[in-house]
Formats: C-alpha cells, structure tokens, sequence
C-alpha cells in the first residue's frame, strides 16, 4: 500500500517555494521520497531553503529563476536536460497577492498578478510536459488554485480571475495531455496561515471572518497541504485528472 504514495525516483520542481506553502509542499514531496528543487526569485532565499532541507536529510535543489519569464524558465530546463535531471513532478505554487478595488487597480498590477499566477503556470507546465512527452514517462502536474478559483472576494479580482484561470487551465492541461499519462490536477487552499495573509490573520473582523465561514472554525496551516499534493504527485492518483481538491476545512462545502 505504501508504494502508492511513495515518491522515491522521482525529481518534483515546486516554483515559489523558498517559503510559505511552496516550502511546506516540498518538504512534505521530499519526505515521501522525492528529490525536490526548490525556486523562487532570490538565489539567497532559495539557497538557504535548499539548505534548510539538505540538512534533514532530503535531497534538494535550488534554482533562482522568474516563473513569468519565458526564456529563463526554458534556460532553467536546458540546464536540467544538461545535468541529467529529470523533471517528473511540477507544482505550480509560485503567487502573489494584490489587494485593491478593481476600479482603482492599475492595470500594471493586474498584469503582474496574472501573470505571476497564472501564466508561469502555462509556461512552467509546458516546458516540462513537452519533455513528459517526449521521453514516454509521463508526469504530474498539480497547480495551486484558491477558493477563489470558485468564489469570489472583493478588492482581490487580478487574484480571483487568475486562480479561476488555474482551475480551467488544469483542465485544459487534462483535454491535451492525459493520453501521455501526465494527470494534471489542482489544489484549492483555504485561508492558510502564510506571510501573504498575515495582513489578515492581524485584522480581528477578518480572523472572525475565516473562523466563522467555514466548519472547521479555524485557518489552515501550510503543512495541512502536504497530504493532497503527495496524492496527488504519486501513483495513487494515476486515474485522476482535471480536478481541483480543496483543502479548506470545509469552507466551499458549507453554507
Ligand atoms: C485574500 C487571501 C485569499 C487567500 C486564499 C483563499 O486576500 O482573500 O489572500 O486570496 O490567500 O487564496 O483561498
């Protein structure tokens, strides 16, 4: 039974993942086995996290590169055809958040946002699943959507339209490449105790707020997170495609 989660043998790159939900995920991918690459936009920063989980024990990599420029993530590729490392695992995690009403949002910003999250999710997954492909292997790709990949919240639209966009790019991964047994799938993170949502945790309507909108009574925490991605990143999933799993404490589930 435990072969199914195992993860050993296999390479999984998580993008924004020197800190927050993206560590959390690859430290829980390198506890199931896998060796992990770790990337962010500061060489220090992802460093230290590669470091951070080379001293446990895990095997880690760590590549600085911006997930919204195409040519540095195909160099990051090359790099890795190069070494010998292959990409089996990709988790779109990389995000950033923008709060302001839409009619007063530049549309720079909005940029920015769709872009950092959502479009590295294109560019990142087409370059490793045109490998995925050519080498027969197949893959996973699992992207990090949000509550608001189904609902929405005022003063964060860039945010909402972007992670709605994650939901049916996964299924449009799903429409062109689970022939080639790469399973695209997402996970849906409720209001998860992060630096990105600290602002909030601080703000004593919007904690009430969490606490009281879903069953669980509480905020997530990154570790939480962990479970459906190694699902997700195993064999245990090897029929699932196109879905959105959300880790919410019930949330989405729940008037
Ligand atoms: C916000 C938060 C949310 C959460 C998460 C919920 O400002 O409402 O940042 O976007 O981070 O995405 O699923």
């Amino acid at each position: 039974m435990t072969q199914l989660f195992d993860l050993s043998g296999r390479t999984a790159l998580v993008t924004g993942s020197a800190r927050g939900i993206g560590f959390a995920l690859a430290e829980g991918l390198a506890t199931a086995g896998a060796t992990v690459i770790l990337n962010g936009t500061r060489s220090d920063t992802v460093a230290e996290a590669a470091g951070r989980l080379e001293s446990k024990g895990f095997k880690a990599l760590g590549r600085a590169f911006d997930v919204t420029d195409e040519h540095a993530v195909a160099d990051a590729f090359a790099q890795w055809d190069k070494d010998g490392v292959q990409v089996d695992i990709v988790v779109n995690n990389a995000g950033i958040q923008f709060r302001k009403p839409l009619v007063e949002l530049e549309l720079a910003d909005w940029q920015r946002v769709i872009d950092t999250n959502l479009t590295s999710a294109f560019i990142v997954a087409k370059e490793a699943a045109r490998r995925m492909i050519a080498r027969g292997t197949g893959g996973k790709i699992i992207n990090i959507g949000s509550l608001t990949s189904e609902s929405a919240r005022a003063t964060v639209g860039a945010y909402t339209a972007a992670k709605g966009g994650i939901k049916m790019l996964t299924r449009a991964m799903s429409a062109e490449w689970a022939a080639s047994n790469i399973q695209a799938n997402a996970i849906g993170p409720g209001y998860i105790l992060t630096d990105m949502n600290k602002p909030l945790v601080e703000n004593a309507a919007f904690d009430a707020w969490v606490k009281s909108s879903n069953p669980s009574q509480r905020w997530g925490r990154p570790e939480e997170l962990v479970g459906t991605a190694v699902y997700l990143s195993s064999p245990a999933s090897s029929y699932v495609n196109g879905q959105i799993i959300y880790v919410d404490g019930g949330w989405l589930a729940v008037l």
